[in-house]
């Protein structure tokens, strides 16, 4: 693919985000399920991917990204939160393209979307699992794009587009408040540790799962150990390595991986992301159009009332 144009400041961080949620998904995709990887594989997989004279075909991003495109592209094209409009590119990226690795129920969603003509578009993710609604990650690595657009927005702003359109298809209270709060306590006493929290304390205190209360602190505390060096990973560069601590653990780690990129990329902006490996990952000129897209339409600074 054609070099990226460098952009810093604000516009680099738009960027940064969405590239930082494509390419962990992408990187971390092929590591997802599988027993965690250890050190030695990937740091000769990074070694391997950093060597310019490498010639592989470019990794495929998931469900994780196909999904983080809609939402980015809705919020584009009707300049604001539109559920219907959300759906319906849920359901039609879906039906063009089912293998990228979806969850296994929320399908069952976009097919009722489809089946009811989007007449109540809250309504089949409500009755998922019994009416208790799904709690998988699917919502949160999504929410990339809301945050950018609602850059500038009251919170409340923010806080009502990150729940209504994780609505759409994750309606348990779990999928879309991730019981943050309650694991944040957790996160903190891992912190006070530094260096010296092994994958497997990560594993058992904040989870490496599929749920969204199970990954997403995962993900912040990814984001924060990888700000200095971190034992055993060789990548000097700290977007780099927040993506190699988030594989490193093991489980969903396209999905872990994904939300740590996101947060990493937009602290260091797009500059920082290693031009070697640009070329690894599916589409990312699509992911830039779309985070310049959304820095040029970001909402502006209103007094929250
Ligand atoms: N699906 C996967 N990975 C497995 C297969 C990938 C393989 N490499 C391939 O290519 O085929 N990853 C993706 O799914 C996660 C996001 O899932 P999402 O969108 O939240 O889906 P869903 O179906 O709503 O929930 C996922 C599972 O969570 C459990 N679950 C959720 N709510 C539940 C509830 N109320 N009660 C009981 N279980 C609940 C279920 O097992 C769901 O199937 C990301 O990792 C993405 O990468
Ligand atoms: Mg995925
Ligand atoms: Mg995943």
């Amino acid at each position: 693919m054609a070099v990226v144009e460098a952009v810093e400041g604000l516009a680099g961080k738009f960027r940064g985000s969405m590239a930082g949620a494509l390419m962990g998904d992408c990187l971390g995709a092929p590591f997802e399920g599988e027993s965690r990887a250890s050190r030695s594989v990937l740091n000769s997989y990074f070694r391997r991917l950093a060597d310019p004279a490498l010639k592989v075909p470019y990794k495929l991003y998931t469900d994780d990204t196909a999904m983080t495109r809609c939402v980015a592209q809705s919020l584009i094209d009707e300049k604001g939160y539109c559920a219907t409009d959300m759906a319906k590119k849920f359901v039609k990226e879906y039906y063009n393209e089912p293998k990228r690795g979806y969850g296994s129920n929320v399908t069952d969603v976009f097919a009722a979307l489809r089946a009811t003509k989007f007449q109540d578009v809250y309504a089949p993710a409500g009755i998922q699992f019994g009416g208790r609604g799904s709690y998988g990650n699917g919502a949160a690595m999504r929410i990339a794009p809301v945050a950018l657009f609602c850059y500038d927005a009251p919170d409340k702003e923010v806080v009502h587009i990150a729940k209504d359109s994780s609505l759409l298809t994750h309606a348990n209270r779990l999928g879309y408040n991730g019981a943050v709060l309650q694991k944040l306590e957790k996160l903190l006493e891992l912190m006070e540790q530094g260096d010296s929290v092994t994958p497997s304390q990560v594993e058992d205190t904040l989870g490496v799962y599929i749920s969204a209360h199970m990954s997403v602190p995962t993900a912040i505390y990814s984001f924060i150990r990888a700000l200095n060096p971190v034992t055993n990973i060789e990548s000097d560069n700290a977007f780099l390595r927040t993506i190699h601590y988030a594989i490193s653990l093991g489980g969903d780690t396209d999905t872990i991986a994904s939300m740590a990129g996101s947060i990493a990329g937009a602290y260091y902006g797009f500059s920082e992301i290693p031009e070697s490996f640009h070329r690894h990952c599916e589409a990312l000129s699509d992911a830039i159009e779309q985070a310049d897209q959304l820095f040029k339409m970001r909402k502006p600074k209103s007094t929250e009332t």
